[in-house]
C-alpha cells in the first residue's frame, strides 16, 4: 500500500493544478468555492486541493466569485448546491452572510469543509482548516514592533469586518501590542473592502493626518498591495515600516524593494489538500478532525532565499 500511495502521490504532483473533474463516473464529487477566484490565495489553495483529488481518485470541481463578496459568493453556493455534490470546501466570505445558504448544503446532505474562513455557526462544517489567524496577528505585532524600535504609532489596514480570519488577526495583533509594547500606539483599523486603490487612499490619508505614523500592518494581500504602494508613492519607505500577511509575488516584490519588511505567510495549499482529505474522510464515513490549525511562517529578506521559504510562497 505504501509504494502504490507514494506512486500515486508522484503521479499527482506531476499533474499540477490540472482539473481533476473530467468524467466522473462513480467517483466521490467535490466542490471547492473559494473566497475569491484569480486570487493568489485561494488559487494557491486550488492547486493543494486538485492534487490531492488527483492522488485520491477524487472529481473536484473550483469555482469563485470575482470580488470577495457575500453577495457574489451566496448564487454560486446555491448553484452548488443544486449540482449536488457528495462535499464542498468554501471559504466564506462572511461569517453571518453564509449561514443560511450553508445550512441548505446541509440539509441537502452535503458534506461541508470551512477552508480559511468560518461562519459563525458551529454546527456549519465537519472540519474546519485554516490558520491560526490570532496568533498570527501577534507574530505580526512582535515583527512590526521590532521595525519599529518598539515605539510609535501603527495602523492597520483590513478588508472589512465579519470577515473571520482577518478579524482574527487584528484582535492578535491588538492584544500583542497591548500586552507587550506599552510604547507603541494602535491607532486603529481601517477597512478597504478589499480594494488595492482603497487601501492605497487610507494609507495616503493617514499620512496626511499622522505624519508620524511609523508602521502598517496590512492584513491580506490586497491590503497589503494598496498600503505598500502609497507608501513607496510617498516617499515613506524606510520611514514607515510595513507587515503583511500572505506572500502572493506583489509582497515578495515589495519585500525585495523594501516596501514591506516581513510577511506572515499561510499554506493555503496545505489548507486545501487537508480539504480534500476530510471531504473524502465525511462521504467515506470515516474519522474526521473537527478542527485543522495549519503553520504561519515570517518572511523577510533574509530568509527569502532559503528553499524552505520558496517553497511555501504563494503561486501567480
Ligand atoms: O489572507 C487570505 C485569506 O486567508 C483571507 O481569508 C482573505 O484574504 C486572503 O485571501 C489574501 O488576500
Amino acid at each position: 500500500i505504501g509504494v502504490l500511495t507514494a506512486a500515486a502521490l508522484v503521479a499527482a504532483a506531476a499533474t499540477a493544478c490540472s482539473d481533476s473533474g473530467s468524467g466522473s463516473g462513480g467517483k466521490i464529487r467535490i466542490t471547492l468555492v473559494q473566497g475569491m477566484a484569480g486570487e493568489e490565495f485561494y488559487e494557491t489553495m486550488a492547486c493543494g486541493a486538485k492534487r490531492q483529488a488527483a492522488a485520491m481518485g477524487v472529481d473536484l470541481k473550483v469555482q469563485g466569485p470575482q470580488k470577495f463578496d457575500p453577495t457574489l459568493q451566496t448564487p454560486i453556493v446555491n448553484s452548488v448546491v443544486a449540482s449536488k455534490p457528495d462535499a464542498m470546501l468554501i471559504a466564506p466570505t462572511d461569517t453571518k452572510a453564509l449561514i443560511a445558504p450553508l445550512k441548505q448544503a446541509k440539509s441537502a446532505g452535503i458534506k461541508t469543509v470551512l477552508v480559511d474562513t468560518v461562519v459563525d455557526d458551529p454546527s456549519i462544517g465537519v472540519s474546519r482548516i485554516s490558520t491560526d489567524n490570532v496568533k498570527g496577528g501577534a507574530t505580526a505585532a512582535t515583527a512590526l514592533a521590532k521595525q519599529i524600535g518598539d515605539k510609535g504609532k501603527v495602523l492597520v489596514i483590513s478588508t472589512d469586518p465579519g470577515v473571520s480570519t482577518v478579524d482574527a488577526r487584528i484582535k492578535g495583533f491588538e492584544q500583542e501590542i497591548k500586552a507587550s509594547h506599552p510604547n507603541v500606539k494602535y491607532i486603529g483599523v481601517q477597512y478597504s473592502h478589499n480594494d488595492v486603490s482603497e487601501a492605497s487612499k487610507i494609507v495616503n490619508a493617514a499620512l496626511a493626518k499622522d505624519p508620524d505614523l511609523a508602521g502598517v500592518f496590512a492584513t491580506n494581500l490586497n491590503s497589503a498591495t494598496g498600503a505598500g504602494s502609497a507608501l513607496q508613492q510617498a516617499g515613506k519607505l524606510g520611514k514607515v515600516k510595513m507587515v503583511g500577511f500572505d506572500a502572493g509575488p506583489a509582497q515578495v516584490k515589495q519585500l525585495q524593494d523594501g516596501v514591506v519588511q516581513a510577511l506572515v505567510a499561510q499554506l493555503p495549499g496545505d489548507i486545501g489538500a487537508k480539504g480534500v482529505q476530510q471531504a473524502v474522510a465525511a462521504v467515506k464515513k470515516e474519522t474526521v478532525t473537527p478542527s485543522i490549525p495549519t503553520d504561519a511562517t515570517v518572511v523577510t529578506k533574509d530568509n527569502l532565499s532559503q528553499p524552505d521559504i520558496q517553497k511555501i510562497l504563494y503561486k501567480a
